[in-house]
């Protein structure tokens, strides 16, 4: 299928219903019903005229980074000051939601230039590290990338081997790899992870262009293939110190920046669960079989009903968990609870939303596919569905399962 074949087919689509079955709407403010709106138009006027086409193609629409800027997007929660939104956490769920509707890739390029870059900016740089990149950052003519994840340590990112060397100046040398890096190919800047030597784990920012720096792309995915994705290799690289991030040390540097994101995953995962859902509903009462609607069946009906059923309760569940975070409650257990029901009830629907279209269902000209695909990373990365169970039963027994 020629790219302007699926972008002249994607425009004529018209996907934008939203099902809002136990009147959530109401829980909302007026700033979080107009942020909603504001995106979803932005949604459907610059991603979905063009996302199969870019998904098809392997290409990540960068050009998506300013504009994204534009709309607020990009570290929406964090202060006004730095160039930010300071809007609330429900705000922040509600941005990943609506991307998310039109494509998880375009969710991970917002939620790790917010939540896994531009946090640990604000939370534990300095003011003269948050002046020069937040404002940057926020409007999108800076991307980042986050560097957590190993070649051989993904689930246990505590054993990471990458080693940050002292220079005698405040400063380090960093050697070491990262792998399945969202964004790094086109990173301007990355916030990576190392051990210091017999010591603690500690944050820098590391910048395109120093010595010993690269970051090769990984090729062949059949998930998220609108969002690039590749390594970070450092060879002696030298990190002054004013690149090195003052305010944290250990693991929960980095665990503290995957909460603010797993956070946002389970509310962006209800989003691709509407998208296929309002998909199937239309298609099940549009397509005749047996000389009705295919939706008049009730093996369809157990399917939408079962549907939007579990889009409710996942819309419920990170509605309280941002009034939880709004006040500074929401513990990571409770996160980790949200990201795994909402993102398994996401790929779950995108399976039945599938066989609701029958064979066309396998094409781009619905969204199925594609989201299905996406979720298949997303139920991975940012701690995989097992690891988020085993963090729900250690939170309940007080047992540690990986230790
Ligand atoms: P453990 O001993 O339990 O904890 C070490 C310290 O960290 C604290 N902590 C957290 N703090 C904030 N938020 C959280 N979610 C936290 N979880 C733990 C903890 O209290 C402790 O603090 P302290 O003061 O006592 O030192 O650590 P562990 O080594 O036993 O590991 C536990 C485990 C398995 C849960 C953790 O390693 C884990 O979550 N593993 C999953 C790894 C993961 O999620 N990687 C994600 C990489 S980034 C990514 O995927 C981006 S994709 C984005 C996109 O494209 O959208
Ligand atoms: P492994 O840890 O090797 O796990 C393999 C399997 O073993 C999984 O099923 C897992 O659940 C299971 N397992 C592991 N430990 C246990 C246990 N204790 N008990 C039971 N089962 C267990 N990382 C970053 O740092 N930055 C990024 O920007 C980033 N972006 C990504 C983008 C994509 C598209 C993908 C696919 C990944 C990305 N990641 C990123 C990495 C991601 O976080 C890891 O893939 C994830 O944490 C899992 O690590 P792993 O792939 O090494 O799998």
């Amino acid at each position: 299928m020629s790219a302007t074949t699926t972008i002249e087919k994607s425009a004529k689509t018209d996907r934008f219903e939203a099902p809002d079955y136990y009147q959530l709407d109401e829980l909302l403010t007026e700033e979080h019903l107009l942020v909603r709106s504001a995106v979803r138009d932005f949604v459907k006027q610059e991603v979905s005229p063009i996302i199969e086409a870019y998904a098809e193609a392997g290409k990540c629409p960068v050009h998506l980074f300013k504009k994204m800027g534009e709309l607020g997007a990009l570290g929406p929660s964090l202060p006004e000051k730095y160039g930010c939104g300071g809007m609330d956490e429900i705000a922040y769920g509600i941005i990943m939601q609506e991307l998310e509707r039109g494509d998880s890739g375009i969710r991970s390029m917002a939620s790790v230039q917010g939540s896994l870059v531009m946090y640990p900016i604000y939370k534990y740089g300095s003011e003269a590290q948050r002046m020069k990149y937040l404002p940057q950052l926020a409007k999108g003519e800076m991307i980042g990338c986050f560097g957590l994840t190993e070649p051989n340590h993904g689930s246990d990112p505590g054993s990471m081997l990458t080693t940050l060397k002292e220079d005698g100046e405040g400063g380090y040398i960093l050697n070491g790899a990262k792998m399945w890096i969202t964004n790094s190919p086109i990173a301007d800047i990355a916030v990576v992870w190392g051990r210091v030597e017999n010591g603690p784990i500690k944050g820098v920012i590391v910048e395109k262009g120093m010595k010993g720096f690269s970051a090769p792309v990984i090729k062949g995915k059949w998930s998220l293939r609108a969002s690039i994705t590749g390594e970070l290799v450092f060879e002696n690289v030298h990190i002054p110190k004013e690149n090195v991030l003052p305010n944290v040390q250990g693991l929960k540097g980095p665990l503290g920046c995957l909460s603010k994101a797993r956070y946002g995953i389970s509310w962006g995962a209800i989003g691709a669960a509407m998208d296929c859902y309002d998909s199937a509903l239309r298609y099940s009462k549009e397509r005749i079989q047996f000389n009705k609607p295919i939706g008049q069946f009730q093996l369809t009906q157990k399917k939408l009903a079962e549907m939007i059923t579990e889009i409710t309760k996942a819309q419920l569940l990170s509605w309280r968990l941002g009034t939880l975070a709004n006040k500074g409650k929401a513990t990571p257990a409770q996160i980790s609870m949200a990201k795994r029901n909402n993102v398994d009830m996401a790929i779950k629907i995108a399976r039945e939303a599938r066989q609701i279209h029958g064979g066309m269902g396998i094409t781009g000209e619905y969204p199925m596919m594609r989201h299905s695909m996406n979720l298949e990373s997303v139920i991975t990365y940012e701690g995989t569905h097992d690891i988020h169970l085993l963090i729900t039963g250690m939170d309940i027994t007080g047992l540690n399962a990986f230790k």
